[in-house]
């Protein structure tokens, strides 16, 4: 006749506690640049993920470092010039998804640098989603970093 013996599982590890809403969105491959030590404004670039279950929008970026900072894409307008523009309603981050910031695209803009970005320096900038709230990253000044793709132009030739 086996003994049964119950334990009570009473040292079970309180590890996965619920998570903050902040821990669902991750910044990664982000840098900042501008095109020279005299100049006005630079950007950021970065892939943002949400490994949540719900949608995000990213609605607003803050830095110390310009007077203004926006968050901008690229479009291409009638022209075929491709023209930076303001976002004021930001981008969307799907449940699961990912945003990705790069040349020629979306971007965070940082408008009336304070002072010039520097190779090797860094850059703070709090980007603010609608559902995670704040979210500080610590952005690399990379002055190097090349376009992973060749420089977009307009394709010329007949537009209508
Ligand atoms: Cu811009």
């Amino acid at each position: 006749m086996p003994l049964r013996t119950h334990f009570l599982a009473g040292a079970l590890a309180l590890a996965a506690l619920p998570a903050a809403a902040t821990d669902d969105i991750t910044v990664g491959d982000a840098y900042a640049r501008s095109s020279g030590a005299m100049a006005a404004s630079g950007a950021a670039f970065m892939v943002i993920e949400n490994h949540g279950g719900a949608n995000d929008r990213l609605i607003a970026a803050a830095s110390d470092v310009a007077k203004r900072t926006e968050l901008h894409t690229h479009r291409e307008d009638d022209m075929g010039v491709m023209r930076m523009i303001h976002v004021e309603e930001g981008f969307d981050v799907p449940a699961g998804g990912t945003l990705e910031m790069r040349r020629g695209g979306h971007h965070v803009m940082f408008l009336g640098l304070s002072e010039p970005l520097e190779q090797g320096d860094s850059v703070m900038l709090t980007l603010e989603f609608e559902t995670a709230g704040e979210v500080t990253v610590e952005v690399p000044v990379d002055l190097e970093r090349q376009p992973m793709h060749g420089a977009g132009r307009g394709q010329g030739g007949q537009m209508n």
